[in-house]
């Protein structure tokens, strides 16, 4: 049984990836009532000019965020200036950017509407328009009113709480019990270097790695996450909590320390189960079964365990390597791009929900 600390759990939540924010657009500047003084003419023509717009909010995907952490409980833009005398116009309000983790959706938290799935570094989103500014009276002269004394406010600016929810974005999912070797495989596929210990729950936050495609052309973007274990639905372990981060993924890579063969089986279905309780949709996700720790294990149960694996999930490739070794890394490397390459040939663009990346969808000029 592994034993988890309450330091180890309350460090664990320090990984913020859900929050709650209350954005308010500026309010529009008031236009100004004014009449420029002229000695040589009777009536002082009004010369005030309009207030500035609000100012308006957006959130923006960054890849240097990694959660978020910090995310202020309230978001503001600033109020435009008023006009001024001389037809002088006021100042806008400054526009308020926060910048959030790519992955991040954002949520209407009262009609439960996404506005926005962040997807890649940059997109942006306006949440909140700033309101116009009001007119000056210069704008109010016509011919029956050569003086007016009139000018307008300017206009509230959008005020909306959203929620903001961060899926970490991957192609792949590393899956598997405590010091099963997850991180150790990351670090061998990747250039990453995530903290690896012979405890268990060395991982508490989720970690993503990019393992360059043979080809060159692009990599595949791996998750690990802190470990599974039974009865996480119940809270055991941290719970299925992270589980989100690979929600989003086109394939899972279920890990196993095949060192004691007599365990394969129940660690399958233990993984299988909490996956299953979490997000049944996973269990239709391609799967890649990885007996690791080789260098340990003798030729004759290498391949038992190959075979094992095998007979539990025909399906899905099975690859037995040395994550501290580097044997069967190559060949693991291989299987990850045929399935990922089969999985994204399946992805149909309609499928995609709530792709967007910027500004198109929202109704704020
Ligand atoms: N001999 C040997 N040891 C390994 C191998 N892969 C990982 N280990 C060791 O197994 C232990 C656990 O490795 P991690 O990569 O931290 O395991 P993990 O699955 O990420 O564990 P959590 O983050 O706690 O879920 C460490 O002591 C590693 O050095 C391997 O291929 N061979
Ligand atoms: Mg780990």
């Amino acid at each position: 049984m592994f034993h988890l600390s309450s330091r180890i759990r309350r460090f664990a939540a320090t990984f913020i990836d859900h929050a709650e924010v209350v954005i308010s657009a500026g309010k529009g500047g008031r236009g100004s009532v004014s009449f420029a003084r002229a000695a040589n003419k009777r009536v002082a023509p009004p010369d005030g000019g309009h207030g500035g717009n609000g100012g308006s909010v957006f959130i923006e995907a960054s890849s240097g965020v990694r959660s978020l952490q910090g995310m202020p409980f309230m978001l503001k833009a600033s109020n435009g200036m008023p006009g001024g005398g001389s037809q002088c116009n006021g100042k806008s309000g400054a526009d308020r950017i926060v910048y959030v983790p790519v992955g991040t959706i954002i949520t209407d938290k009262e009609s439960g509407a996404v506005l926005a799935d962040l997807s890649v570094h940059g997109a942006r989103v306006a949440v909140a328009s700033g309101g116009r500014g009001g007119v000056g009276n210069a704008a109010f002269v016509s011919g029956s009113s050569r003086s007016p004394k009139t000018s307008t406010d300017g206009q509230k600016g959008d005020q909306r709480s959203v929620i903001m929810d961060l899926r970490t974005l991957a192609q792949v999912g590393l899956v598997g019990l405590p010091n099963a070797g997850k991180s150790a495989l990351l670090g061998a596929l990747t250039k990453s270097k995530p903290k690896v210990a012979e405890y268990a729950f060395t991982t508490l936050q989720p970690w993503v790695g990019f393992l360059e495609r043979s080809d060159y052309l692009d990599s595949i973007t791996i998750a690990d996450i802190p470990g599974l274990v039974e009865g996480a639905n119940e809270n055991r372990g941290l719970g299925h909590r992270f589980l989100r981060h690979i929600q989003r993924t086109e394939c899972l890579m279920l890990v196993f320390d095949a060192t004691d063969l007599s365990t394969l089986s129940e660690t399958y279905k233990t993984l299988m189960k909490e996956l299953q309780q979490f997000d049944s949709t996973l269990l239709r996700r391609r799967r890649i079964l990885v007996a690791n720790k080789m260098d340990l294990m003798s030729d004759k149960d290498c391949i038992k365990a190959e075979n094992m694996l095998k007979q539990m999930d025909p399906n899905a490739p099975v690859q037995v390597v040395s994550a501290m070794t580097g044997t069967g890394i190559d060949a693991l490397r291989i299987n990850i791009e045929k399935v990922v390459s089969a999985a994204v040939k399946e992805v149909k663009i309609a499928d995609e929900p709530h792709v967007r990346t910027g500004l198109e969808d929202e109704n704020i000029s």
